[in-house]
């Protein structure tokens, strides 16, 4: 009786799942709880595949797994949330690409400006050969991913002018995510950037700390930055992947199956994702636009000036992580458009 009412403790009153996994003689029984952040709130995308993923997660281990899910930065930053991973203090983050660079530096590639021409190549070289090898990087540092999914294109939002060629970058106060290429990429086009976290953007935008900043369409919508923007620009300088990540120690003590169910379900809710993310972003273009921001889409011209504006930074960066892998990605890239 004892150990019936402290497993009732811990597993939150899931007395069937307790039983249930007792009588497979698996894990003692013991419910195992995973604590999943993100930094975006719940109305994006993103949390609504989140959910999807808990759904699949616990509907497939019969409860033996419980996740709690936190929606805008309840458990802090994305660098923190993976920092918290690495400790083995959380369990699940979704973060950008970018900041994940801190970590493994060679993630800085998917965020070099103009990678990707558009989605469907990102999909076939993330979720290809080359998408995989990245995974493996994150191992050494305590860190499983599971699968990618998508924050997608970026672009310009300010408080000053409608970006229509790279001239206009010039002095504009623009946040960016912590990662040393944005900054220098940004840098190069004239700007005055700074690395924020998310969760604090919004009032900095409110407060003028910042002019501007750059995310997705359903994310500029979302997080309602229209109230305190005027300008968006399609730049859609840089396809931001997500990756799925899971604390290492935590999926190492998963049991086979468990560990094949929470990837095979990262990979499911991530189509969702995607799929969800794609199909916002003409509408909420539209909605921007009707809750009065002045909307431009840059050129294809324009583009082409900032192409040609951060290729040395890119160059920089292509001999700090290492030509070869630099060049492997470029490659899949080109093969991923032949097809
Ligand atoms: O949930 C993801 C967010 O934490 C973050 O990655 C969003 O693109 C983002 C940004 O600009 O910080």
């Amino acid at each position: 009786a004892m150990m019936v009412l402290v497993l009732a403790a811990c597993g939150g009153g899931n007395d069937e799942a307790s039983e249930g996994s007792a009588s497979e003689g698996e894990g003692s029984g013991e419910t195992k709880t995973i604590r999943a952040g993100i930094g975006l709130n719940d109305s994006h995308p993103q949390y609504l595949a989140l959910l999807e993923w808990k759904k699949i997660v616990e509907e497939k281990t019969d409860g033996a797994i419980k996740v709690e899910t936190y929606h805008s930065s309840q458990l802090g930053d994305d660098r923190a949330m993976t920092e918290a991973l690495q400790l083995g203090s959380q369990e699940v983050t979704i973060p950008s690409t970018a900041p994940i660079a801190n970590f493994v530096p060679e993630y800085s590639v998917f965020d070099f400006p103009f990678l990707f021409p558009n989605e469907q190549v990102a999909d076939k070289v993330l979720d290809g050969e080359v998408g995989q090898k990245f995974l493996d990087k994150l191992e050494d540092q305590n860190l499983v991913g599971l699968a990618y999914w998508e924050n997608g294109f970026r672009d310009v939002t300010n408080s000053e002018r409608a970006i229509e060629s790279a001239s206009d970058f010039e002095g504009l106060k623009l946040r960016t995510m912590e990662n040393d290429l944005h900054l220098d990429a940004f840098k190069a086009l004239g700007a005055n950037p700074t690395p924020m976290a998310f969760g604090e953007l919004f009032t900095a935008m409110q407060q003028g700390t910042v002019d501007g900043q750059e995310n997705p369409i359903p994310t500029i919508y979302l997080q309602g930055f229209y109230e305190v923007q005027d300008y968006v620009s399609t730049t859609h300088h840089i396809y931001s992947p997500f990756v799925f990540l899971m604390s290492k120690e935590f999926f190492d003590g998963l049991t086979e199956e468990q560990q094949t169910i929470v990837t095979e379900a990262a990979v499911e809710a991530g189509k969702m994702n995607r799929e969800l993310n794609r199909e916002a972003v003409a509408e909420y273009a539209d909605e921007l636009k009707a809750e009065g921001m002045n909307y431009n889409e840059v050129s294809p011209e324009a583009r082409a000036e900032m192409v040609k504006i951060v290729q040395p930074v890119l160059d920089e960066y292509a001999e700090k992580i290492g030509k070869e892998t630099v060049q492997e990605v470029y490659d899949a890239v080109a093969e991923a458009e032949a097809e």
